[in-house]
């Protein structure tokens, strides 16, 4: 990890929920991006038990990639400034700035009210879809799984009560597991949720430690994944008069 002057105090959090059919690989998968060389057991990166299995790593947003014009970006003068118009999040010192990233895993056997459920989505910051591409109903029950975060999402962040999938919606990443099961690697699925989402899609074996190999393919997609999530954090903070 490179040198970074910034106080472990001052972290921010960003929130990923893992979504997906009993069995699909989520926890498996979340072994797999939580994992870091600070915190090589689940153990030493487990935050959270009971509803959710929540495991935390670190992530460093690179200060040199620029995030589009926003309004809260253009606040006219100091003066004017306010805690409607913060300052830029991103600065651009140069140096990364790092985020704690928790992957938030529905324990399938615990059941969660629904006010509960819905009071937690809006948290969100990024949406991980899990699908066993030996079972492809598991990738269309993801439609469903995805409604009640993304209204929550929608409702609290955009201020929209119908889900916005065209612009600018809550990032999401499509992981197809089980790719050891299978003889051809399959071609991406026109019509598939990843296609229709405009989403990335990874497909990968859940169980293999190299997945996420340094420098590879699924490791760029992953870190532009956490780096938009990230960004959709600054850009659309909860307000701060809903928090809880
Ligand atoms: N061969 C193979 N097995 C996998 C893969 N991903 C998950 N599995 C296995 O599938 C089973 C279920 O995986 P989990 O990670 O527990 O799935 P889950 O989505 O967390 O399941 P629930 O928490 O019950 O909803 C386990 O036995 C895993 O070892 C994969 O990519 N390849
Ligand atoms: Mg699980």
């Amino acid at each position: 990890m490179k040198q970074n002057q910034q106080h472990l105090k001052d972290v921010s959090t960003v929130r990923i929920l893992m979504l997906g059919d009993r069995g699909v690989g989520k926890t498996s998968l979340t072994n797999l991006l939580a994992s870091s060389e600070i915190t090589p057991t689940p153990a030493s990166r487990t935050v959270g038990e009971g509803s959710w299995n929540v495991q935390v790593r670190l992530h460093e947003y690179p200060n040199l990639m620029d995030l589009p014009p926003t309004p809260s970006w253009t606040s006219p003068s100091s003066s004017e400034r306010s805690d409607k118009f913060p300052d830029p999040p991103f600065a651009p010192s140069g140096s990364d700035t790092l985020y704690f990233v928790e992957f938030y895993d529905l324990n399938s056997d615990l059941r969660m009210r629904r006010e509960q459920r819905d009071n937690f989505y809006k948290n969100i910051d990024g949406i991980v879809l899990v699908y066993n591409l030996q079972d492809l109903r598991s990738q269309d029950n993801l439609h469903d799984w995805l409604y009640d975060p993304l209204r929550q999402i929608c409702k609290h962040r955009h201020r929209r009560m119908r889900p916005i999938l065209r612009r600018q919606h809550v990032p999401i990443l499509v992981v197809g597991t089980r790719l050891d099961k299978l003889r051809l690697r399959p071609l991406r699925r026109v019509g598939g949720i990843a296609h229709q989402l405009a989403a990335d899609e990874i497909l990968l074996n859940c169980l293999d430690p190299e997945s996420f190999a340094d420098r590879s393919r699924n490791q760029g997609k992953l870190r532009g994944f956490l780096n938009r999530v990230v960004e959709f954090k600054e850009l659309f903070p909860l307000s701060p008069t809903r928090r809880p």
